[in-house]
């Protein structure tokens, strides 16, 4: 049975990142979506939230599975018995930051990461831009699933409340 594992930070799970789990969830058994715990970063939502949004979002992929994760990845990918991380791509700064990280990891344990190119509709959308425009009274609609994108206005209403 193969196994993937899509790391990150999801505070919120955006339009981008269900792309990159929707395809990783077509060509593996099973995909586990962590969200990893930083400990030095205070997010918009607190991990509890940001699994329950991901996993209403992932409700449509039965092979999709959402927890949290702190420590190093590949110790996540040993416990879950998948040797395949899998992270989104939308630039040449995206590949820059995850390439001396994919070598790494796979020194640590042998573990692969494989790099899924987003859609172009997304190639400039991340959680940090769309937070920020959000509390500016932009649209970002087109970024965030409905559910998502109601606990961010809520969450914003309620920080400026
Ligand atoms: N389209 C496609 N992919 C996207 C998009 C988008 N619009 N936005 C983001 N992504 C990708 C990112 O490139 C990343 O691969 C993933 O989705 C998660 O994104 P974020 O923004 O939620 O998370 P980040 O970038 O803050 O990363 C958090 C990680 C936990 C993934 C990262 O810090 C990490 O890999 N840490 C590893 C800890 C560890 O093991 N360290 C030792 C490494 S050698």
């Amino acid at each position: 049975m193969s196994a993937a594992v899509c790391p990150g930070s999801y505070d919120p799970f955006t339009l981008g990142h269900r792309y990159v789990v929707e395809r990783t969830a077509a060509r593996f058994d099973r995909v586990v979506v962590a969200v990893v715990v930083n400990p030095n970063k205070q997010g918009m939502f607190n991990v509890d939230e940001r699994i329950a949004l991901i996993e209403e979002d992932c409700a449509d992929m039965p092979n999709v599975e959402v927890r949290i994760w702190t420590g190093l990845v590949v110790d996540l990918l040993t416990e879950e018995n998948a040797d395949t991380m899998v992270k989104g791509l939308r630039s040449e700064t995206d590949f820059a930051y995850e390439l001396p990280m994919a070598q790494m990891n796979r020194e640590l344990t042998g573990c692969e990461t494989y790099f899924m190119l987003t859609d172009p509709r997304f190639a400039h959308v991340s959680s940090s831009l769309v937070k920020e425009v959000a509390k500016l009274g932009g649209d970002v609609t087109p970024y965030l699933s409905e559910h998502i994108h109601t606990a961010l206005l809520d969450r914003i209403a309620g920080t400026r409340a």
